[in-house]
């Protein structure tokens, strides 16, 4: 049963054209290379507002194509290894060799750590005033799980915008080191000199996801240092087997701070890229990234209909509130919401 509006209903409609402009605006915008616009695009996909993130859709199918002529390039180690240090030196570097560079980061916990590659943002403070570059800072702490889901449409539109050399950074810990391998076509783990103690702190997951090992910092007092864990890491990565064929995984010394092996790593990434169109795995790899995004949000959606689904929630509150007050089991509760599940899809 409704109830008869007292207002205007499409008030909100007669106020959209100020806020929200037309796809015009922003295709246009994209198309010339406006960063602003660029960022405001990206908004909208994250927008948890339907008519935004549509719109944001719109502009991005505007722009779909099979773009093999990118490289979304993951980079995972952990905090304080020297990550944001790198993209600022490698995102340079990426430009002096005639690249556009996007920086994203995967932050899941951004929640609890806000705002952090905003910081990193000031940090970088050659890339930052780039013109070749784009960061796009982490959204702030709103957002829920989502974040790294976003980050797949994020990387679709910078690559629009004519962005071709995409570097992702994890800031969070654990699970956004997996989570990045779900949209990067190579994965870079950032290792520091020092004994393989490092090596047994990270977790084997996040070892076999990596295409190319970085030891960084090696300068300075650290340079002999990183010269001897080189030969350690290859002997405790010659345990995983890449599936790449013929891939011989890379351990290329790198310092950030003095601009040196930048050289190496971007002709690993080149290599990397090469051997993966070469074996037709770098079109399935994306594909297979699709299909699985494609799963994630369908998953989402199921979730957001189900538990907005007025007897579901009812019902749900009540046995929820039943296993607080001990009055029914757990698995009673489970069993009950089955059925509830069923009557509603079956239905
Ligand atoms: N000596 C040296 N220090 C570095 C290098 N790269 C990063 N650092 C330092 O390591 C610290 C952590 O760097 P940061 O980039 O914030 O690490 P992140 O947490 O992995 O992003 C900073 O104090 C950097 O100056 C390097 O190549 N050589
Ligand atoms: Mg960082």
């Amino acid at each position: 049963m409704s109830v008869p509006p007292v207002f205007n209903p499409d008030i909100h409609k007669q106020l959209q054209p100020k806020q929200q402009r037309n796809i015009a605006y922003y295709i246009d915008g994209i198309k010339a290379g406006n960063r602003y616009i660029l960022s405001e695009s990206i908004t909208l996909l994250e927008s948890s507002v339907p008519d935004k993130r549509a719109l944001g859709t719109e502009i991005l199918n505007h722009f779909k194509n099979d773009n093999t002529s990118t490289i979304r390039v993951g980079i995972t180690g952990t905090p304080g290894v020297g990550k944001s240090t790198f993209i600022e030196a490698f995102g340079c570097y990426c430009i002096s060799q005639g690249h556009k560079v996007a920086v994203l980061a995967i932050d899941p916990s951004s929640q609890v750590n806000q705002g952090s590659v905003l910081g990193d943002k000031t940090r970088m403070p050659n890339l930052s005033t780039r013109e070749e570059a784009f960061i796009r800072p982490t959204a702030s702490g709103t957002m829920l799980g989502g974040t790294a889901i976003h980050t797949k449409e994020t990387i679709e539109m910078c690559e629009a915008a004519g962005y071709d050399m995409v570097l992702i950074e994890t800031v969070g810990v654990g699970q956004s080191e997996i989570e990045v391998g779900f949209m990067s076509d190579v994965n870079i783990l950032l290792l520091q000199p020092g004994a393989g103690d490092e090596i047994q702190g990270i977790k084997r997951g996040i070892m076999e996801n990596a295409d190319i090992f970085v030891i960084n910092k090696a300068d300075g007092a650290l340079h002999s240092l990183a010269k001897q864990s080189k030969i350690t890491y290859r002997n405790a990565i010659q345990l995983f087997h890449h599936p790449l064929e013929g891939w011989k995984m890379p351990i290329i010394l790198v310092s950030s701070t003095e601009e040196r092996g930048l050289d190496d790593v971007f002709l690993a990434i080149a290599q990397f890229k090469e051997k993966m169109l070469y074996q037709h795995l770098f079109s399935d790899k994306r594909t297979q990234q699709n299909q699985r995004w494609f799963y994630t949000k369908s998953k989402e959606l199921i979730e957001e209909l189900v538990f907005n689904h007025p007897e579901f929630r009812s019902n749900f509150k009540t046995l929820s509130d039943a296993i607080q007050n001990k009055s029914i089991s757990p698995s009673s509760a489970l069993s009950r919401i089955n059925d509830i599940l069923h009557k509603i899809i079956g239905s």
